[in-house]
């Protein structure tokens, strides 16, 4: 009994512990994310900020090596009052998978483009990688 009582806090105390790092680790992840496409490669392409292909090139980099870590950063369970993640992640997992398989293709395709210094192809990327972070916004993220 005693260790069925303690085996029952130490469980119920971890996935506390779990969700709340989830959420907090994925909301760094984003932050991060969202700093080298929007405030670096978005920033520069749209000359608000002065264009440095070298920290481009770098932020194209990261933001590829970043999108393999995604899969992992919505475990069951981490939804709540501190998230704006969707119910639909849980509910429709295939779709949601889908829709992040899509955003690491696109991110993938920006970054050959950019280590090439394919002038011609960087816009389009660019483009077709902000759509792919709008269409999971749209159906897996609340306003
Ligand atoms: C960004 C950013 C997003 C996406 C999205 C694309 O730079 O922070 O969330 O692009 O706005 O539509």
């Amino acid at each position: 009994m005693r260790q069925f009582i303690l085996a029952t806090i130490l469980s119920s105390a971890s996935a506390f512990a779990v969700a709340n790092d989830a959420v907090e680790l994925r909301q760094g992840y984003f932050k991060l994310v969202k700093y080298e496409f929007g405030d670096v490669m978005g920033a520069m392409l749209q000359a608000k900020r002065p264009m440095d292909q070298v920290r481009f090139a770098e932020a194209s980099a990261r933001l590829d090596a970043l999108a393999g870590a995604i899969d992992e950063l919505f475990p069951e369970g981490s939804d709540g009052a501190d998230s704006r993640a969707k119910a639909e992640i849980w509910s429709n997992p295939t779709r949601f998978e889908t829709v992040l398989t899509d955003w690491q293709r696109k991110v993938a395709a920006l970054n050959t483009a950019v280590q090439a210094g394919d002038q011609a192809s960087i816009g389009a990327a660019f483009k077709a990688t902000a759509a792919a972070c709008k269409a999971c916004h749209d159906d897996f993220r609340s306003k």
